[in-house]
C-alpha cells in the first residue's frame, strides 16, 4: 500500500509556490484555432484511462510493468517545470535527495514508467550536470513506495533560449533581457529539454536544429514587417531546439523528435510568437514528409533533409498548442495531428474531464473535450485549460495504449498533479504505448 500522503501535501503546496510564479501563462484572449478536427479512428478508445496508471501497483512492481504487452515500449512526454529563476538554481535544488517538487515529478515518473521520456522546462547545465543529478537522487530512489526507475541513457545539448542575440527582437529601443534572447530566457538554458531511456540512444546519428534560421523554411510566416532586414536573416527557428534523438530498440531504430515551441503569446498585433510556434511545429511536419518537403531542413551539422519514408518515429514535447482552443496560430497543430505519416492517439484523462467542469472559466466554452487537456492553465479569464503537450506516434508504430496521466480528485496519484500552486507542474505527463518490432 502507498504510504499516507496528508501531512506531505502541505510541505509540497508551499514548495511549489516559486515554480508556479515562474511557469509561462497564456496571456492573450482565447480565439478560434483551425476547424474542428475529427476524431481518428485509431483513438485509444477502451484504454484511454489506465485504472493501474493512477499508481494503485503495490510494492514490488509496477502496474505498468504488470500490464504491459510484450514488445511495446512506452513513450512518454512530460513538461516538469524544473526550470528555475536563476543559473545555477536547479543543479543546486537536485544536488540533495529531499527536493520534494523534485521528489513529486518523480514519483509520477515511477508511476507511469515509460521506457523513454522527455521533459521540457529542465534548464540546461553545460555537461549535464542537472540531468545526471535528477537521474541519480530522485529517478534512481523510489519515491514513496514506488519502485526507482534506471535510465542508464540520456541526452542533452544546448538551447536557444536566454542565449543573447545582440539584437532588439522586440523592438523596445534596447538590447538585452529575456526577450531579446534567440528564444526567451532570463539565462542560457533557462526552459531546456532532457531525453531519458532504457534503451541506448545512438548519439553519434543524434541531428540537433538550434541553429536553423527561420528564414531558410520555404513560405514560412515570419512577421517582416516587424522584424529589421538584419534580424530576419540570423533569427533562429527554433525557440529551444528541435532534437532528432534516434533510440536503438532491439534491432529497431526509433526517432524521438523532440522540441518545445514558443507560446503563441507575449507578442502584439504582429503575432509574432503565434507564427513562429506555427513555424516551429511545421518543421517536424516537413522533416517527416521527408524527401522535397524536407529538402531545404539542415542540421547543427550542415547535414540536409528529413527522414526517409519507413523510418519510425514519436514526435514529443510541449508544443504550446491545442487544436480548438487558445490563442494559436490557425491550424497549427493539425499540421502534426493531421499528418498522414502521424497518428493522433488522442490520449485522455478523467482528471481533466473533471478539472474542466469544477474551474469553469474559459473551460466553459472551450471545444477541444477537456478529457484530452494535458496543462492546468488559468481559467478566468484565459486560456483555461488546454491540450498542448503530445506523443504522436509514426503510423507504421502499432498503437497499444496512452494515456494522460490526471488522475480524479481522490484517485490515487491526484495529490501529484494538484491544483495551483502545484506539487509538480501544470502540465500532465502523457505518453503511449507502441509495438516496436524486435523490443524486449
Ligand atoms: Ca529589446
Ligand atoms: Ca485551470
Ligand atoms: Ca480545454
Amino acid at each position: 500500500m502507498r504510504t499516507p500522503r496528508a501531512t506531505r501535501v502541505s510541505r509540497l503546496a508551499s514548495a511549489a509556490v516559486l515554480t508556479g510564479a515562474l511557469t509561462l501563462p497564456f496571456a492573450l484572449p482565447a480565439t478560434a484555432a483551425g476547424e474542428p478536427h475529427a476524431p481518428a479512428p485509431a483513438a485509444v478508445g477502451k484504454n484511454a484511462v489506465r485504472p493501474g496508471a493512477a499508481g494503485t501497483a503495490g510494492k514490488g512492481a509496477s502496474m505498468s510493468e504488470q500490464a504491459r504487452e510484450k514488445h511495446t515500449v512506452r513513450v512518454a512526454t512530460y513538461n516538469a517545470s524544473l526550470n528555475r529563476g536563476s543559473e545555477g538554481q536547479l543543479v543546486q535544488d537536485l544536488s540533495t535527495r529531499d527536493h520534494e517538487q523534485a521528489q513529486s515529478i518523480a514519483e509520477v515518473i515511477q508511476i507511469n514508467d515509460p521506457d523513454i521520456l522527455l521533459i521540457n522546462e529542465f534548464d540546461y547545465v553545460e555537461g549535464g550536470r542537472a540531468a545526471e543529478l535528477f537521474r541519480d537522487n530522485y529517478l534512481a530512489v523510489g519515491q514513496n513506495g514506488q519502485d526507482p526507475v534506471d535510465y542508464p541513457y540520456h541526452y542533452v545539448a544546448p538551447v536557444n533560449t536566454g542565449v543573447p542575440s545582440g539584437m532588439d527582437l522586440n523592438q523596445d529601443g534596447t538590447v538585452g533581457g529575456g526577450d531579446d534572447a534567440w528564444g526567451f530566457g532570463l539565462f542560457p538554458g533557462q526552459y531546456g529539454m532532457v531525453v531519458y531511456s532504457k534503451f541506448p540512444i545512438l548519439k553519434e546519428d543524434v541531428r540537433t536544429f538550434q541553429q536553423f534560421r527561420w528564414k531558410d523554411m520555404p513560405q514560412n510566416q515570419m512577421p517582416t514587417d516587424y522584424y529589421t532586414p538584419e534580424q530576419q536573416e540570423r533569427l533562429r527557428l527554433s525557440s529551444k531546439s528541435h532534437w532528432d534523438v534516434p533510440v536503438q530498440v532491439g534491432g529497431t531504430t526509433v526517432h524521438v523528435l523532440a522540441a518545445h515551441p514558443t507560446p503563441p503569446s507575449f507578442d502584439g498585433p504582429e503575432d509574432r510568437n503565434g507564427r513562429r510556434n506555427n513555424d516551429e511545429i511545421r518543421f517536424w511536419a516537413d522533416y517527416v514528409t521527408g524527401g522535397q518537403e524536407a529538402s531545404y531542413i539542415y542540421d547543427d551539422d550542415g547535414r540536409h533533409g528529413g527522414l526517409d519514408r519507413g523510418e519510425r518515429f514519436v514526435i514529443l514535447g510541449d508544443y504550446n498548442s491545442d487544436p480548438l482552443d487558445g490563442d494559436s496560430y490557425p491550424g497549427a497543430i493539425d499540421q502534426l495531428l493531421q499528418h498522414t505519416r502521424v497518428r493522433d492517439p488522442q490520449q485522455s484523462s478523467a482528471g481533466g474531464a473533471e478539472a474542466a467542469v469544477r474551474q469553469g472559466g474559459a473551460n466553459l466554452t472551450h471545444r477541444t473535450d477537456p478529457r484530452h487537456d494535458t496543462a492546468d492553465f488559468n481559467d478566468v479569464p484565459s486560456p483555461g485549460n488546454l491540450r498542448v503537450d503530445y506523443a504522436l506516434p509514426s503510423r507504421n508504430l502499432p498503437l497499444r495504449d496512452g494515456g494522460v496521466f490526471w488522475p480524479e480528485p481522490g484517485q490515487p496519484g491526484a495529490d501529484l498533479t494538484g491544483e495551483y500552486p502545484f506539487p509538480t507542474s501544470d502540465h500532465r505527463l502523457v505518453w503511449v504505448e507502441v509495438k516496436v518490432p524486435g523490443a524486449r
